[in-house]
């Protein structure tokens, strides 16, 4: 069987693309970053969610000499005019401190009325091949954002993700529930056929 890097160390992200990826039909030998701790961490130095995506996929081919999917994501509220965005990692200043990146978020929208809570989380899903062949596409899940955390599910902002038509949080659903619908699912579920196509 052959492999496939998912270029990502998060493992939320993980359980989540093992799901999707293997529901899509993906035959791969799928492993994460983490079998790989001698290769660095990349620097996300881009701009938008689809080059950071980009920028992880190539380091870990370029790395490893096989191909890899990376995964870039976050929160984008609209009265914060897309914030926290390519920053939702590390929104309290640490890197991928869920528990205080949403604490942190929760008190800057304290004064936020419901009707003014729109929000969407965002995922580009990047493929690259150790001889630079690169594709990405994007996927997005819009909502509400609630007052309080509510949900055990999940990672990240999830407990205060409220999707449009929904009446749990994204921390409420079950994981395939929230697969079904979700930004990442979405990207992902699109990224699958092109893998197919170009590595068989
Ligand atoms: P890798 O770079 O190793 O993939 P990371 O956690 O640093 O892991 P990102 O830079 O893409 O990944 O940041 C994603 C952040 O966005 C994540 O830490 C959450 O705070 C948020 N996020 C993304 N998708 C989410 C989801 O499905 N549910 C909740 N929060 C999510």
């Amino acid at each position: 069987m052959s492999r496939l890097i998912l270029a990502t160390r998060n493992p939320g992200k993980i359980t989540e693309l093992r799901a999707i990826l293997a529901d899509a039909g993906l035959q791969h030998d799928l492993v994460g970053a983490d079998a790989y701790p001698e290769i660095p961490d990349v620097k996300e130095t881009g701009v938008t969610f689809a080059e950071n995506a980009l920028l992880k996929a190539h380091a870990l081919a370029r790395a490893t000499g096989l191909p890899a999917v990376a995964d870039d994501s976050g929160l984008c509220v609209d009265v914060l005019g897309g914030a926290p965005g390519i920053f939702s990692a590390r929104w309290s200043g640490t890197h991928g401190d869920d528990r205080a990146n949403l604490a942190l978020l929760l008190a800057q929208l304290g004064d936020i009325a419901d009707g003014h809570r729109a929000a969407h989380f965002a995922c580009a899903a990047a493929l690259a091949l150790p001889d630079g062949t690169e594709r990405v596409v994007e996927g997005r899940l819009r909502g509400t954002l609630r007052h309080e955390p509510a949900g055990s599910h999940g990672f990240g902002y999830d407990p205060i993700l409220q999707p449009d038509g929904e009446t749990r949080t994204c921390a409420e659903l079950t994981p395939d529930e929230k697969n079904a619908i979700s930004h990442r699912g979405k990207a992902f579920r699109e990224l699958v056929p092109v893998v197919k196509e170009l590595l068989g």
